[in-house]
């Protein structure tokens, strides 16, 4: 029995549509350089928020109508709820999506029973790829909700979470594998603290490069070849996240020996928590090499948390795409709507809203971003700004030819610097509008 009986696929009607249950912009089909609005965007849709978000918060219970749901957390019952989350992920026409092993199948009395709740559903995951060709984008494991991680996973002060968090680790993989999927993705839940005091911060931070290099070794011996992404994220749940942001992430998978092995999972809200803008961090991580995936969503900024809302802004979403096509689009990685529907937006429909207005308000994002490279305005602009360093000393300091007393000797003679140019930053921002409206 169809979960959303009155839903058909959503389809393409071109911006002047005002059906709320079709794409304005989102034409899978339509090129933009060359490629596939499809292959650009690569949506995918989170598990975790999309079926299992119950819309509680600290201060009530869940809102959430979720009619397929039975009233125990049964394999059967999520047997069933695989089946309403690919009929959903099908009609609304993406080709990915996202899981956690909890999110999939409940916790059994013990490990081998949990692993075999979970080989149950991976089993019917499986069909329904195979049915709709909807493929995983990447997998990961829940290594903090369950209070045997109260103190964290990998950076646990027990040893036994941290073999607890490497079996679960293991399973993901091998599922992962059996489905296809494209990356494995560690998002660090408690991996942090939140008092110094008690907390042997070195220890913890070699335990996490440790597990990470235990994942690695793992994947090659069963042939895992999918993309290992990390995300960042500065707080919450705990004070200090170790992943904090792609600088510390970054650095840390340089000082493990990591580097050749992970790329970055950048998430909107993640950013804006760190104090950064999500182009900032997209940008730190592309110009270092380190570019896999984005989580897309967006934060409140009136508001000190992670608030997941569904990216509706297309300043924040040309600005992620002109940062992606700069670094070469993705290749395993994806746009994972990492977002849930508000707690006042209980109804099934307002899952289809959601996902519609993101992958709407990324697709002009990227009509925009394309338009803003084609014409090459701005980034000639850019080149101007820089344009000392394109000639004389410029050229020769970017080729190694100068120490400092060569160029003492160059200023001693020169006097001083020649003028500067103004940095036209409302000019710049004009020009961006020029595309946007
Ligand atoms: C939490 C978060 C996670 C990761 C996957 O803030 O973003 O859902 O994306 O564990
Ligand atoms: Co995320």
């Amino acid at each position: 029995m169809a979960a959303f009986p009155e839903i058909d696929k959503i389809k393409f009607e071109g911006p002047d549509s005002t059906n709320p249950l079709a794409f304005r912009h989102y034409d899978e089909n339509e090129l933009v350089e060359g490629k596939s609005m499809k292959d650009h965007l690569r949506f995918g849709v989170a598990y975790w928020h999309t079926m299992r978000g119950t819309g509680a918060d600290p201060f009530g219970p869940g809102t959430m109508l979720r009619p397929w749901e039975g009233a125990e957390d049964t394999v059967d019952n999520a047997v069933a709820r695989a089946k309403v989350a690919f009929e959903f992920i099908e009609k609304l026409g993406a080709p990915f999506y996202c899981f956690h092993d909890r999110d999939v199948a409940p916790e059994g009395k013990n490990l081998a029973e949990t692993n075999k709740n979970l080989d149950a559903v991976v089993k019917v995951l499986k069909e329904q790829q195979q049915r709709t060709g909807i493929k995983l984008l990447w997998g990961t494991a829940n290594l903090f909700s369950n209070p045997r991680y109260v103190h964290g996973a990998a950076t646990s002060c027990n040893a036994d979470a941290f073999a607890h968090a490497a079996a679960q680790v293991k399973k993901m993989l091998e599922v992962t594998k059996e489905l296809g999927g494209g990356g494995y993705t560690f998002w660090g839940g408690r991996e942090g603290y939140q008092c110094i005091w008690n907390t042997d911060m070195k220890r913890e931070v070699d335990h996490l490069a440790a597990f990470m290099h235990m994942a690695v070794d793992y994947a090659r011996e069963i042939g895992f070849t999918g993309q290992f992404y990390f995300e960042p994220k500065p707080k919450e749940p705990t004070k200090h996240q170790y992943d904090f942001d792609s600088a510390a992430c970054i650095n840390f998978l340089r000082a493990y020996g990591l580097a050749n092995h992970v790329k970055m999972n950048i998430e909107t809200n993640h950013a804006t928590l760190a104090g950064h803008s999500v182009e900032h961090e997209l940008d730190y991580a592309g110009s270092q090499g380190f570019l896999g995936s984005i989580d897309a969503n967006a934060g409140d900024l009136l508001l000190g948390w992670d608030t997941d809302q569904f990216p509706t802004d297309v300043y924040l979403t040309t600005k992620v795409v002109l940062v992606l096509l700069k670094y070469g689009g993705f290749t395993t990685g994806g746009l994972n709507f990492d977002a849930k529907v508000r707690r006042e937006s209980f109804e099934p429909v307002d899952l289809f809203h959601a996902h519609i207005g993101g992958m709407d308000a990324f697709a002009k994002g990227l009509k925009i971003a394309a338009a803003i490279r084609a014409d090459g305005v701005l980034d000639g602009m850019v080149r101007d700004r820089y344009s000392s360093w394109d000639i004389g000393i410029g050229t020769e300091i970017e080729s190694g030819e100068h120490n400092f007393a060569s160029l003492e000797k160059y200023m001693l003679e020169k006097g001083d610097v020649t003028p500067n140019t103004s940095g036209r930053q409302e000019l710049f921002e004009n020009v961006v509008n020029r595309y946007v409206f």
